[in-house]
């Protein structure tokens, strides 16, 4: 065995369970390099919204470690993705960002290309050229619920149908698919991509959040018995909203039981319906609706928040009012990209219906916040005294991450 590759087995093997990673997981270009191939090459990403790309032509670049990736939507209405890469001489062909084509043209030298990925035109060549052999290779894309996800795998986790059809109910009554997009955010974390994970699986930190926590239930991640003191307040309050909740969505048939596989599974996930705090509708100040116009056909804003968490790299808030995204994109083995996207109706009017600046107040702070903590955690894991220490109980999907992200990693090394 290459001594890399030992190394890196020797380092898996190492781990003591309920414990922190070892400092080279964050900031070890060899570690990071194989963070790209065992995860970022092999699982489903979630990458973007459909209703970034509703109709034919638009489109949406978004880089994935060395590669870069056309999401499109085709003249038929159909999702497609493609390695933004010229079958030419391989120019990039698309910047980052979204934008609207009428064909796919390559900057260089012209070869064309329709939106399902076909040559088109490839000026100059010899009447025996044969266009059919260099079509744009394709990625494979799908889209659950209007949430949109491709995988570089030649194949793709065979889990994922069977986690997108769980998933697919809770979402359907929001119909994020013919939602619009409000706002977007993209913010450079000083951090590795694990560190963003790890903080977004546990509410340990969730002091630092106080707009966040107006509304967002701080005993989340503990158990009916180990919630501390301090917090007892706030859990006598969730179990009564928790209760009426529960009413609210048998009532209107909304599925909202926690289902949990965060590492049992190739796709491991983890979705529920949850009551917030006050007026329960949405993440601002008193817990009113941010959105006057509800999502779907919702007849109330009083719905909590739908979660979900999904490995390696999203989560997600969908409530009755709007939908916030959450996508996680590594970009060095201390930079890393998350990407906020907030979704409210097709029909809703910015300015009547809802203020921008209301809509994403509390997730702009709540990720500026967590930036800081990761970017803490991120100098102290480098710094040769850090030894990794033991996670709390409230901490469990933090340890959940970890022995998913490990067991990833084994298969890559196997022998
Ligand atoms: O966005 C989330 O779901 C996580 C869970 C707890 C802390 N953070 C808010
Ligand atoms: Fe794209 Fe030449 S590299 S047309
Ligand atoms: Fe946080």
């Amino acid at each position: 065995m290459e001594p890399g590759k030992s190394r890196l087995l020797d380092a898996v093997a190492r781990r003591v369970a309920g414990h922190s990673l070892e400092g080279p997981y964050y900031t070890d270009r060899t570690f990071f390099d194989l963070d790209i191939t065992a995860i970022f090459t092999r699982q489903w990403l979630f990458v973007a919204v459909d209703a970034e790309v509703p109709e034919p032509g638009d489109c949406s670049t978004v880089e994935i470690g060395p590669y870069s990736v056309i999401v499109l939507r085709d003249d038929e209405g159909g999702l497609r993705a493609f390695h933004n890469v010229c079958r030419h001489r391989g120019a990039r062909m698309l910047d980052e960002g979204r934008g609207s084509v009428g064909n796919l043209v390559c900057g260089y030298h012209k070869w064309t290309y329709g939106t399902d990925g076909a040559l088109r035109h490839a000026p100059a060549q010899p009447p025996d050229f044969d266009r059919d052999c260099f079509a744009l290779k394709t990625v494979h894309v799908r889209s659950v619920g209007g949430l949109v996800f491709v995988c570089l795998a030649d194949e793709p986790p065979a889990d994922f149908p069977e986690v997108a059809a769980r998933i697919e109910p809770y979402l359907a009554p929001h119909e994020l698919r013919r939602a619009k997009v409000a706002a977007r955010c993209d913010l450079v974390e000083n951090g590795n991509w694990k560190l963003v994970m790890e903080n977004n699986r546990e509410c340990y930190h969730c002091d630092g959040h106080p707009e966040l926590l107006r509304t967002f239930f701080p005993t989340y991640g503990y158990t009916r018995d180990s919630v501390p003191a301090n917090l007892r307040q706030a859990h006598e309050r969730y179990l009564r909203a928790d209760a009426e909740m529960r009413a609210t969505y048998e009532r209107l048939g909304l599925p909202y039981a926690l289902i949990e596989e965060l590492h049992e599974r190739t796709t491991g996930f983890r979705i529920q319906r949850d009551a917030l705090d006050l007026a329960g509708e949405s993440f601002t100040p008193d817990g009113t609706a941010a959105c006057r116009r509800l999502l779907g056909d919702l007849p109330t804003p009083r719905l909590g928040h739908l979660a979900l968490h999904l490995q390696p790299n999203s989560w997600f808030h969908v409530l009755g009012d709007h939908a916030v995204t959450f996508s996680v994109l590594p970009l060095a083995p201390d930079k890393t990209l998350l990407r906020t996207t907030w979704l409210v109706h097709p029909e809703a009017v910015e300015g009547e219906d809802y203020d921008p600046g209301t809509l994403t107040k509390v997730w702009t702070a709540t990720n500026e916040q967590d930036a800081r903590l990761v970017a803490r955690a991120q100098q102290g894991v480098a710094n040769p005294a850090y030894e990794p220490g033991p996670y709390a109980p409230t901490e469990y999907q933090v340890e959940a991450f970890c022995t998913w992200y490990l067991a990833r990693l084994r298969e890559e090394l196997r022998p």
